[in-house]
């Protein structure tokens, strides 16, 4: 296992399919806390046991107040260094810089929260002198997006980005807020309503036990990758825990970027690269 940016940056050069697995390290130094992290409870809750199809049938008010802080934490946080570093390796004229002509990049992120697509668009509208509207193809959500909303009854999805999903919400985010432990019982008619039909919408998220998105493409991506970076994530959920182990089961180059390294021998990922560190800071280090 090396640290060896300019031996990295020779494997980067001789690389053809590069992915990156991002998880929400990527985006600890925007504000956004990460799922297992120290204080990883939320309002005394297990953020990965309000994450289910479950806990939302049996209290969709707590998991909404749950989504709906975590909305408002992502509405108020910008991309770090680290999301601008994959962004600018998502632009072909970029990546030819770092890597072969022909070279391509994706990005497979597990986070929700938009900042990797949000940087992309900034780097994107800079270089063209517009902005556009349309989800860059450089970049995978697999897990969903927190600014997605779906109805439960009639399935309408749209993607919205008020500060305030209804009045209820707001007034139990401003009540709660100092009081880490507490939830209001919202009624179910004061949650969030679907515009068309009145029925209740969830956030637009991948929960525990559902298909993530887009998968057919990722494991093809997966399947060709002979680089895969793996930034700031703790490899616990599946599949995306898988993505880098078999990159290295069939000859690939596996890079990690993370402040520490405790694989779960079950896993048993053994990377060519380790780069300890804050990815905000060893990423664009060790690209640029
Ligand atoms: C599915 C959206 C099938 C919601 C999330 C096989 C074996 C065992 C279990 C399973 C299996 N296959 C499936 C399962 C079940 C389950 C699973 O994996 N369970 C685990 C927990 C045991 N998987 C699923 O249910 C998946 N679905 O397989 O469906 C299927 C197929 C067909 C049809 C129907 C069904 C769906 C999983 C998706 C769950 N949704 N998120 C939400 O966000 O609220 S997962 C959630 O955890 C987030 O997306 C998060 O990203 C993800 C993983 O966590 P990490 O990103 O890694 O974050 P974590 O806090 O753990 O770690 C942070 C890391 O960053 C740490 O390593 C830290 O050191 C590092 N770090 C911190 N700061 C920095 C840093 N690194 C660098 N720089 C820094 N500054
Ligand atoms: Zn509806």
């Amino acid at each position: 296992m090396s640290s060896d940016a300019d031996a990295f940056r020779t494997a980067l050069r001789s690389s053809k399919n590069i992915i990156a697995i991002a998880g929400a390290g990527l985006s600890a130094a925007s504000g956004i806390p990460t799922f297992r992290s120290a204080n990883g409870l939320w309002r005394n809750h297990d953020p990965v046991q309000l994450a289910t199809p479950q806990a939302f049938d049996k209290n969709p008010s707590l998991v909404w107040q749950f989504y709906n802080t975590r909305r408002t934490t992502a509405l108020n946080a910008s991309p770090n260094a680290a999301h601008m570093a994959l962004a600018m390796l998502c632009c072909p004229d970029m990546l030819q810089v770092l890597a072969p002509s022909q070279a391509n990049f994706t990005l497979i992120t597990q986070n929700i929260d938009g900042l990797s697509t949000r940087a992309l668009k900034d780097v994107l509208a800079k270089r063209d002198g517009e902005r556009q509207d349309s989800q860059p193809s450089m970049i995978y959500e697999m897990h969903g997006r927190l600014f997605d909303i779906i109805c439960t009854t009639c399935s309408h999805i749209e993607t919205n980005y008020d500060p305030s999903l209804c009045p209820a919400l707001s007034e139990t985010q401003q009540n709660c807020s100092n009081d880490k432990n507490t939830c209001a019982d919202i009624p179910l008619e004061l949650l969030p309503r679907c515009a068309k039909c009145g029925g209740l919408l969830r956030p637009g998220v991948v929960w525990f036990d559902e298909k993530p998105r887009h998968l057919t493409q990722i494991w093809s991506l997966v399947d060709k990758a002979d680089m895969c970076l793996v930034i700031g994530t703790s490899n616990t959920v599946q599949p995306a825990a898988g993505f880098a182990c078999e990159v290295k089961d069939h000859g690939g180059t596996v890079a990690v970027f993370n402040v520490e390294w405790n694989p779960d021998p079950e896993f048993d990922l053994n990377p060519d690269f380790l780069f300890l560190g804050p990815c905000e800071e060893t990423l664009p280090k060790v690209l640029f």
